[in-house]
């Protein structure tokens, strides 16, 4: 723990049960196959290749499946993880993304970022051992806070694109080298970069997503129904375009709408069959979240919420031409 708060991230040695790491990856390799399949028939591609994606250069990244093994396992809600995530937000917080990071054969570096300048933990999983070779993530210690003395602060850090740099080129980065079976806790504010996959495999993380809960409601369903439908009509869009501005553009959209929504299951509710499994920890992290069983669906919904997606939904609609 207090490695993390030092070093802004925490590395789980041989956490993980082998077994179940080697099963989630297979239902993973499906859903992402799955996923190029539709890219590519959106695309009019005739077959799947490493070289189209959906993120950056070669790069993906995917939304788990509400019905499936990943969600089944509620990797994201083991119990002493879920301990150290209260110890680290020392309040309220709850699983936004459920989802996937992946390097593909001939990725190549991203430019140095944060995720964001907020606080957030990421929990990322890798499905193969990752490596320098294929792709493992380069991180800057210790850059999640830059306080003269140094202590762990939640506060925002407002970093600019030279600000990044700028630190950079003062600390020595590592590679988040892990095994399968091992995870890592990532402050989302730590500056970090992914990098080149030199290997013929994806290099899959699992990344589910941690945020501080400041206010318990969220927009109300009329709101969240609305931007669902422009995020697919801007995603159609971008794809029939073929333009990364505008795929840039939707994801940035997808990202903020999740967030105001505190849940990315708003899209793909929950099936009864996977919530009767739920543990108390996987329901306390996924109660915004949709959910097939309505008596999951019980949180509140606010007006102030949803006027502030509307307006967020009107700005995109104009950068589209909707
Ligand atoms: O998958 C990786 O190695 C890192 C990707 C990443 O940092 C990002 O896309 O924001
Ligand atoms: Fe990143």
């Amino acid at each position: 723990m207090a490695d993390f708060l030092k070093q802004g991230y925490l590395h789980l040695s041989q956490y993980f049960d082998k077994e179940l790491i080697l099963e989630l990856k297979k239902d993973f390799d499906q859903q992402f196959a799955a996923k190029r399949a539709r890219f590519a028939a959106a695309l009019g591609l005739k077959k799947t290749h490493h070289y189209s994606a959906n993120h950056d250069k070669n790069r993906w990244n995917m939304l788990l499946e509400s019905d499936s093994e990943l969600m089944k396992s509620q990797f994201f809600a083991d119990k002493r993880i879920f301990e150290q995530l209260q110890v680290i937000f020392a309040g309220n917080f709850a699983l936004i993304f459920i989802s996937s990071d992946i390097a593909a054969p001939n990725s190549s570096f991203q430019s140095i970022h944060q995720d964001g300048n907020d606080f957030a933990v990421a929990l990322n999983v890798p499905l193969v051992n990752a490596t320098a070779e294929n792709g493992a993530t380069q991180i800057w210690p210790n850059t999640h806070i830059f306080m003269p003395d140094g202590r762990f602060s939640s506060a925002s850090n407002e970093f600019s694109d030279e600000d990044i740099y700028e630190i950079a080129a003062r600390t020595v980065p590592s590679y988040m080298e892990l095994l399968i079976g091992d995870a890592t806790l990532r402050d989302l504010r730590l500056i970090h970069r992914g990098t080149p996959n030199h290997s013929k495999e994806f290099r899959p993380y699992l990344s589910a997503v941690f945020f501080p809960v400041t206010e318990e409601y969220t927009p109300e369903l009329d709101a969240i129904a609305h931007a669902g439908r422009l995020f697919k009509k801007m995603k159609q869009k971008a794809l029939a375009t073929v333009s990364q501005e505008l795929q840039d553009h939707a994801n940035a959209f997808g990202r903020i709408f999740m967030l105001l929504s505190k849940s990315d299951r708003v899209l793909r509710p929950i099936p009864k069959s996977i919530s009767d499994n739920f543990s108390p920890e996987a329901l306390y992290l996924c109660r915004f979240a949709h959910f097939e069983d309505k008596k999951l669906n019980k949180m509140e919904r606010s007006a102030e919420a949803s006027a502030e997606l509307l307006s967020i939904c009107e700005n995109y609609e104009r950068i589209f031409g909707f």
